[in-house]
């Protein structure tokens, strides 16, 4: 009985988070990530510019109309805005679902030069049973596979998959939907062909531990990478030659009953990350059985964090920047999108 009245909560908060053509935001960077692109552009490495920033991101205006759940960091969880308000509060007021990254980052796989597994399952029973009280209802855990001359191996794909699918049964114990982010990186020069046969390795073996752990895929969503050429490929491959190749792999590997496909963004442009979710939409809208959106953070984030710099005075115009890129990718959803949207901004 506690099962079945489970997977009601688990569909009822996958399908709010993929409703009405939002997406995800992830704003969960760990410390060392978030330092390290605040280094990039000389604001202080600090935990109150830490918070700075992710004030700007929960109060600005808008954002709930393209964003139907944010994924936060620990550390976020417990701030509140310069009024006092706490970040939570604000979210919850706009209708903003609340998740949070649960996984510890990834380790290097001893024995395996090169390949990684994700830290963070000890002690995660206890951690979403304090995360529900809070309010949160959704997590999300990340691995990460490389491609390389050797690799990935077997191994590192098994491994990584048996603890996602572990993270994934513990989520839904505990009432909370849990985001699954097998992430196959874009660093290196192997084709789209090469990306698409990896990515469809690891998916397969992703969804045959969920099996295996007795994961409800209506009550999980996937959040992938796209099928890309590695970063220093020559070919860089037109953007249809991507949505088909990615279409073509998830519809192989994807069971229909997953509750959505959030994609991570993994370090394109946030111009590009848009017009390809959008050629997904264009050219296969009608054959996909999953709903099918965005988890972006870099091409959401990024030119609003570039344009904030750490200076009170481009808050204003970060936000309205923050607003259109989540917007540009919601468009992306209804097949909408196009560079004209890049010159007809809504002003602040
Ligand atoms: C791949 O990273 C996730 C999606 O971000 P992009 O759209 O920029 O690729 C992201 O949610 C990531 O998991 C968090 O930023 C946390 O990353 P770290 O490296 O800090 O654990």
């Amino acid at each position: 009985m506690r099962v079945m009245m489970n997977l009601q909560e688990l569909k009822h908060t996958a399908q709010r988070l993929m409703a009405n053509d939002k997406g995800l935001l992830a704003m969960d960077e760990s410390l060392g990530t978030c330092n390290k692109r605040f280094k990039a552009l000389g604001i202080p490495e600090t935990e109150e510019y830490r918070r700075q920033y992710r004030e700007l991101i929960v109060t600005t205006p808008h954002l709930e109309e393209s964003i139907s759940g944010a994924i936060l960091f620990e550390e976020t969880l417990y701030q509140k805005t310069e009024t006092g308000t706490p970040f939570l509060e604000i979210l919850d007021h706009k209708g903003i679902i609340t998740g949070i990254k649960v996984d510890q980052g990834a380790v290097a796989l001893p024995g395996f030069p090169a390949e990684q597994v994700t830290e963070g399952l000890d002690g995660m029973q206890n951690r979403l049973a304090t995360y529900y009280k809070l309010g949160l209802r959704f997590a999300k855990f990340r691995a990460v596979i490389n491609i390389g001359r050797d690799t990935p191996t077997n191994t590192a794909i098994r491994i990584n998959a048996v603890t996602l699918a572990r993270y994934a049964a513990l989520c839904q114990e505990a009432g909370i939907v849990p985001v699954v982010e097998p992430e196959v990186l874009m660093d290196g020069d192997h084709t789209l062909h090469q990306c698409a046969e990896v990515t469809r390795t690891v998916l397969k073996e992703v969804f045959n531990e969920l099996y295996e752990q007795r994961v409800q895929l209506e009550g999980m969503i996937l959040k992938p990478n796209m099928v890309l050429p590695g970063l220093s490929c020559q070919d860089q491959s037109h953007i249809e030659d991507i949505a088909a190749e990615t279409i073509s792999c998830f519809l192989q590997v994807v069971p229909a009953a997953v509750a959505g496909i959030a994609f991570l963004s993994g370090g394109q442009s946030a111009t590009l990350a848009s017009a390809r979710l959008n050629m997904m939409h264009q050219k296969f809208g009608t054959v996909i059985p999953w709903p099918l959106t965005f988890s972006f953070s870099r091409a959401i984030q990024q030119p609003a964090l570039e344009k904030w710099s750490g200076k009170a005075e481009n808050v204003a115009a970060a936000q309205q920047m923050l607003a259109h890129r989540a917007a540009c990718n919601s468009a992306a959803r209804r097949a909408e999108y196009s560079p004209s949207m890049e010159t007809n901004k809504r002003e602040p």
